[in-house]
């Protein structure tokens, strides 16, 4: 009820609605709409109240609760059921541990602040509170386990797709996983599996998404490197929309890759990508290659003319643009 009243609150923008009306949308007495506001009010929401005008929200804690989420989510499953907390380590752990649990497909967990965010080979995610999104999403696909690399360039479409359109700010795509603005970092996607040789049982999705920090809120090592979209647009964004809108693209997204293959995806993140046609360095933790990054094949490995000509396959790798062509 309480994630109605806020959608109510927050589409009606800053206008006055009336208690009547409120109470007319959600089917329930003006007091109880009176008791809900207060509700509100207590965990940070800041509700004007005007005799023969009615409500108006003055300000949102943008906080990352269920409610918030649910106010705004326009998804069939996806950030349905919500684990929400306001400090985990990583919000990996939880995640795991509900998919061992069977939580349906689409349940997310999101967290606050991380202490220990995960990147990936073990490097920290810095996720600071209250500033960004750390969310893990969970999955239960129907394909192998070969084909789970797929979905990191799924993630990286749904949550450029998500940023642009709530933000319109111009997120591209660097292979396999990062997302830039402006060659700086805004986010980072994590894909970890529980499986069998041959059967996917889920998969977690992590990702992070720099949304309010200021540029000195980032540690000094990532500094230079590192953005958020409050520092690449104009002001603070409201989290849980963004969520919102990032999980509708990514069901949208997701589902359609059920249906007809990675084709599409393909294409929208060949579309997104930065990395395509530029010559780039790539380190595996085998070895390091030079060349022209040519695509991404059918499967999303990235293909590598080295200078002999040679096509070389990238499974997995950092990578680093040397020049323009
Ligand atoms: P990655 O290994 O590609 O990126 C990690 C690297 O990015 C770090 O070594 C550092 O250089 C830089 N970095 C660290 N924090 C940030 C930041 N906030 N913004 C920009 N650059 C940064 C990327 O790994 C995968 C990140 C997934 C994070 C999500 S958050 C929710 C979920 N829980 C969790 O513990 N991890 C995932």
């Amino acid at each position: 009820m309480r994630d109605k009243l806020l959608a109510i609150l927050h589409d009606s923008g800053s206008s006055y609605i009336s208690g009547q009306e409120i109470s007319d949308k959600l089917g329930i007495s003006r007091t109880a709409v009176w008791k809900h506001i207060e509700e509100l009010r207590k965990k940070g929401y800041k509700i004007n109240a005007v005799t023969k005008k009615g409500y108006k929200m003055e300000y949102t804690p943008n906080s990352i609760t269920a409610d918030e989420i649910n106010a705004y989510l326009d998804t069939k499953t996806f950030g349905r059921v919500v684990h929400s907390f306001d400090q985990v380590n990583s919000t990996q752990i939880p995640a795991h541990e509900a998919a061992r649990e069977d939580a349906p497909e689409g349940t997310i967990v999101v967290a606050e602040e991380q202490l220990k965010g995960k990147g990936r080979m073990g490097r920290p995610f810095h996720s600071p509170k209250g500033t960004g999104l750390w969310c893990s999403l969970i999955l239960r696909p129907s394909f192998p386990p070969q084909q789970a690399p797929q979905l990191t360039l799924l993630t990286a479409v749904a949550i450029a797709e998500g940023v642009r359109k709530v933000t319109d700010l111009p997120v591209d795509i660097k292979w396999p996983n990062d997302l830039l603005i402006a060659d700086k970092k805004i986010a980072g996607i994590l894909i970890e599996m529980q499986s069998d040789p041959d059967e996917i049982h889920a998969v977690i999705v992590g990702f992070g998404l720099n949304i309010n920090q200021k540029q000195e809120d980032f540690p000094e090592d990532i500094q230079s490197r590192a953005t958020s979209l409050a520092i690449a647009g104009a002001g603070q964004y409201n989290r849980a929309q963004l969520l919102a809108e990032i999980l509708k693209q990514y069901e949208y997204w997701y589902f359609r890759m059920l249906e007809e293959g990675f084709g599409p995806v393909r294409e929208k993140w060949e579309a997104l990508a930065v990395t395509i046609g530029k010559y780039i360095t790539a380190v595996t933790t085998r070895k390091t290659l030079c060349g022209l990054a040519r695509g991404i094949t059918k499967d999303g490995v990235l293909l590598l003319e080295t200078e002999d000509g040679k096509i070389e396959y990238i499974y997995s790798a950092d990578i680093h643009e040397q020049r323009s062509t």
